[in-house]
């Protein structure tokens, strides 16, 4: 017994030591969860648990759903603004305000229409009415954050949302396919945004002496976040798609230059050049990246207990990984772990309040699935 233990140890040692080498992850399979589905959508885009452990799912195209898991029945929320459906755009992220028990405040993202099939990214807030019928209606919506500008583009709105401590709220803004902005603090475009509940300015961004957008930020250099979330101690952690090559999980610090696009481990699609990160030591290096890529659409910080062994492990929905990536943190250093094919794009992961994890596939008929372990 004794030397089996050793030779998995032995065996997982040389596993991990062959993973630290940077892009030269190798998948491994195993998926050491079982898999509940729930029920399946159009074109997901994220979940959000209520008190009551129904789960709302928005869809790309404009949809709020409310789904019962225990009978599997699927609501209707009404009142979603008109969104810009097209490419990676339309109705986004869903988040409830830290104090939803006593505000019944919903926050949300999607692509606002503009002139001309332009879009940009914009967060909403509203109170969530429910009825007996298993749906409801979003009443008082109030935009409170708008990207600088409209694009045609239909990618790189990042959008996701995330309540810190003191209701403040952290937005991750794409840089909608236009690079330069992700520099520029005239935009606030290519940003990591940090907002009070409300829409308005807290104390402590780094930048807001300088007035304009450039107050809402908190770290610039951003590609295509897609993923943010706090670690136990705080820490924030973002994961952005790269190029060709160059996915990121980056350690968000205030003030932050990031690098994009001057600096990224991957390269123009076209081909062209981009430095890597050791040559431009003034930005900050990611703290994982992938060549090639996991195209990662969510991440979460895992918090629970049902998988105790993955507890501050970042978990990554992975699109065209085609399953979940995890990634072990340990200090200030992050190393992939393990690879978990589950033979799907998987565009959003959360973890409910008993640890287990919850899934929504990518797509057409994408299926929310529950994960709890095998
Ligand atoms: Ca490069």
């Amino acid at each position: 017994m004794r030397f089996t233990l050793s030779t998995t140890y032995y065996a997982l040692a040389s596993a991990t030591a062959a993973l630290a080498a940077p892009g030269q992850v190798t998948p491994r399979q195993g998926v050491p969860f079982q898999t509940t589905p729930i029920t399946d959508f159009a074109e997901p885009w994220a979940l959000a648990f209520l008190p009551d452990q129904r789960i709302l799912v928005t869809e790309k195209g404009g949809a709020l759903r409310l789904v019962d898991p225990t009978t599997r029945s699927k609501g209707n929320i009404v009142g979603v603004p008109r969104v810009q459906y097209g490419g990676q755009g339309g109705l986004g992220d869903v988040v409830l305000h830290p104090q939803f028990a006593e505000n019944s405040l919903l926050y949300f993202s999607y692509a606002e229409p503009g002139d001309a099939s332009q879009a940009g990214a914009v967060v909403a807030r509203a109170r969530l009415m429910l009825n007996a019928n298993g749906g409801g209606a979003l009443e008082g919506v109030e935009v409170l954050w708008r990207q600088s500008s409209k694009y045609t583009s239909q990618g790189h709105f990042g959008h996701r949302i995330l309540f810190g401590t003191n209701s403040t709220m952290w937005i991750s803004s794409g840089e909608r396919q236009q690079f330069n902005p992700a520099q520029d603090m005239s935009t606030n475009l290519g940003k990591i945004i940090r907002l009070n509940d409300d829409g308005s300015i807290p104390e402590g961004n780094p930048f807001a002496g300088q007035g304009g957008v450039a107050a809402e930020v908190w770290a610039l250099g951003i590609r295509n976040p897609l993923g943010i979330d706090l670690d136990e101690q705080g820490r924030l952690w973002e994961i952005e798609m790269g190029p060709r090559g160059g996915d990121e999980l980056n350690l968000i610090q205030q003030g932050g230059n990031y690098g994009w696009p001057i600096v990224s481990q991957g390269d123009h699609y076209d081909g062209r050049d981009i430095p890597n990160h050791e040559t431009r030591p003034e930005f900050i290096a990611p703290k994982a990246y992938w060549v090639p890529v996991i195209s990662p659409a969510s991440m979460i910080i895992y918090k629970g207990n049902m998988f105790p062994r993955w507890r501050g492990n970042a978990l990554i929905a992975g699109l065209g990984a085609m399953g979940l990536v995890r990634v072990e943190i340990s200090g200030d250093t992050a190393r992939e772990a393990q690879r978990m094919s589950m033979g799907r794009r998987i565009r959003c992961i959360r973890e409910s309040a008993d640890g287990a994890l919850w899934v929504l596939e990518d797509g057409p008929g994408g299926r929310l699935l529950r994960l709890t372990p095998a």
